[in-house]
């Protein structure tokens, strides 16, 4: 066996099932020794588009993520999926081979490139200690949230790997160290069972508690003493709906999330959906007049708070978070438990007295009456051969079955997709904008879709955003997912228009003459329809009838008179 088998067995063996790449000599037998060892092979079309669907599946399915690439191009071509994935901080590993000879064209720096957008880069650098260092990457990606560049120099990979013959049995039992138990053979493609094993070890192993008896006390102490509590859960809250809505129910806070937890108290008659721009006009006030705050694995970034301006200046803010660092970053806590989410709800509710809070019935009322960007009226202004794109989403929402999961691109039209199309709870919404890239949609929608094969994948694309990443357009098509693709074409790079145009500047840099985004699709192979007003959406009803047999993409012409009101809130922080 060669370094680069062993490489793969040892991955497989921790609980690597899925591995996004584009495959070339450096990496054509690690990720061979993948395939062979059960873990699914998908094949990008470009790099960029391997990373953002590893950190899409990565979000989605709970484990691990992988990514395969060529060693220099491979590689830099990946950088700004694996920007976004390292400052989510998605487990993720990057198989990488590494040119170390100066001399070769491949060379470049890798470990400096990793470390220049915050991951973390490992190296296997011998036969005997390959296996270990594998497992080390994989304890890192897991245990710390991190993404990690492994780095596959070309003359290790190749070296002879004398043994152990057993490279999976070695790489569980060194991922476990302080397990005496012998573990149960797992079958041939039985990946799951040893995926799931692997990280209930390391979460065992990484448990970072529930906050200290004093922390824990005072949160209780806020939420006693609040009338007006609402917590805001983060992408850190996702695995805790059952313990949050507990809590909430204990001391009458209201729920709302983040972009990124969209949809995780999704059916609570409390749900006041996303805080920020995002927020309903309703949410809006409720947040802003809360006297507690109460962050759940949520910075409080710019965009869940519209630049601080929902946390009034009487508003006590508490934070819970796995790191003491996001504590002190954006709206700043009064108050500040570290620990895991789940775990420190439980701990405040067996301390917490019944309270009705902010949860009267008049509140009740107003949210099942205005809780929902729905029930908001606005002006159509379809017309001209362009579709309003309020029209078009709540069109959308209405024909699409409700277990989809949506994933968005960025640009002008995202906020229509986030507010308008409903999702059935915290798997049902995938927002990979932490580095804000226009391009990362279409690709974030098939990791997506590979993770979550039951729902609906849903994407949401610009213009701009569907051509940027256009490669992987035959990427959906040769997997066969039955997804739509909804592009919201208004011929420009809007944001930029509506960031600009006010001004009277110049727009000519971002604008575009028609093209025919529908016939772009056809010719790989989806089905397609072009909307112009809400009863073109008759077409999409049709291709939902069945037999859904190739993707569609939805080309919606929309009116772009104005900007959205939502990026004029962004526009504030540039
Ligand atoms: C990779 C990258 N390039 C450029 C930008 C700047 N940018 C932000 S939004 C945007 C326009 C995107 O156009 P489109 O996808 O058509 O969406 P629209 O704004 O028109 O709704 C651009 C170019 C960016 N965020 N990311
Ligand atoms: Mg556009």
């Amino acid at each position: 066996m060669i370094v680069a088998e062993a490489v793969g067995r040892a991955l497989a063996a921790c609980g690597a099932e899925a591995v996004f790449g584009v495959i070339g000599s450096g990496n054509f037998h690690v990720t061979n020794a993948l395939v062979a060892s059960g873990a699914r092979f998908v094949a990008a079309r470009h790099e960029g588009g391997a990373a953002t669907m590893a950190d899409a599946y990565a979000r989605m399915s709970g484990h691990v993520g992988v990514v395969s690439v060529h060693q220099g191009p491979g590689l830099t071509n990946a950088m700004t999926g694996l920007t976004e994935a390292a400052k989510s901080r998605t487990p993720l590993i990057v198989l990488a081979g590494e040119a170390t000879e100066a001399q070769s064209n491949f060379h470049i720096d890798q470990a400096a490139l990793a470390a220049a957008v915050g991951a973390v880069a490992l190296r296997v650098t011998s036969a005997e200690g390959a296996v270990e260092q594998v497992v080390e990457a994989y304890r890192m990606a897991v245990g710390e949230r991190r993404t990690v560049l492994l780095n596959l120099p070309l003359d290790v990979q190749s070296a002879l790997c004398e043994g152990p013959e057993d490279v999976a049995g070695l790489a569980t039992a060194l991922l476990r160290p302080a397990a005496t138990r012998p573990r149960p053979a797992a079958p041939p493609g039985a990946a799951s069972a040893g995926a799931a094993l692997a990280g209930a070890a390391l979460a065992e192993a990484a448990s970072p508690g529930g906050g200290t008896e004093v922390e824990v006390a005072a949160l209780a102490g806020a939420l006693a003493a609040a009338r007006r509590p609402v917590f805001i859960a983060g992408r850190g809250a996702r695995h805790a709906r059952r313990e949050l809505e507990e809590l909430a129910g204990r001391t009458g806070a209201l729920l709302a999330t983040s972009a990124v937890a969209r949809g995780l108290f999704r059916g609570s008659p409390w749900d006041l959906d996303v805080s920020g721009g995002f927020a309903t006009p309703l949410t809006a006030e409720l947040v802003r007049e809360a006297d507690l705050v109460v962050a759940w694995g949520c910075a409080l970034n710019m965009w869940t708070t519209r630049h601080g301006s929902l946390i009034s200046p009487g508003t006590r803010v508490a934070k819970v978070d796995l790191d003491a660092a996001a504590l002190k970053t954006h709206v700043p806590a009064d108050l500040g438990v570290v620990g895991d989410v789940a775990e420190v709800a439980r701990a405040v509710t067996a301390r917490a007295e019944q309270a009705s809070g902010y949860r009267t019935p008049g509140v009740a009322e107003r949210i099942r009456a205005e809780g929902r960007w729905r029930a908001v009226p606005y002006e159509d202004e379809s017309g001209g051969g362009r579709i309003d794109p309020r029209t078009l989403t709540i069109g959308l929402d209405d024909l699409l079955p409700p277990e989809r999961i949506v994933s968005i691109d960025s640009g002008n039209f995202m906020g229509y997709p986030s507010m308008f199309l409903d999702v059935p709870d915290e798997g049902g919404f995938c927002f990979t904008q932490a580095f804000q890239s226009v391009g990362l949609g279409l690709a974030t929608a098939i990791g997506a879709a590979v993770a979550r094969p039951d729902r609906l994948p849903v994407a949401a694309l610009g213009d701009g955003g569907l051509l940027m990443g256009l490669a992987e357009l035959e990427t959906v098509v040769r997997l066969g997912l039955p997804m739509v693709i909804v592009v919201y074409d208004d011929e420009a790079y809007g944001a930029e228009v509506h960031h600009f145009g006010p001004h009277g500047h110049p727009l000519g840099t971002v604008t575009f003459p028609p093209a025919d985004l529908a016939a772009i699709a056809r010719g790989h192979g989806l089905a397609a329809v072009t909307v112009t007003r809400r009863e073109d959406l008759a077409g999409v009803a049709g291709w939902l009838d069945g037999p859904r047999d190739r993707p569609l993409l939805v080309h919606a012409k929309v009116a772009g008179e104005r900007g959205s009101w939502w990026l004029e809130e962004a526009f504030k922080g540039h």
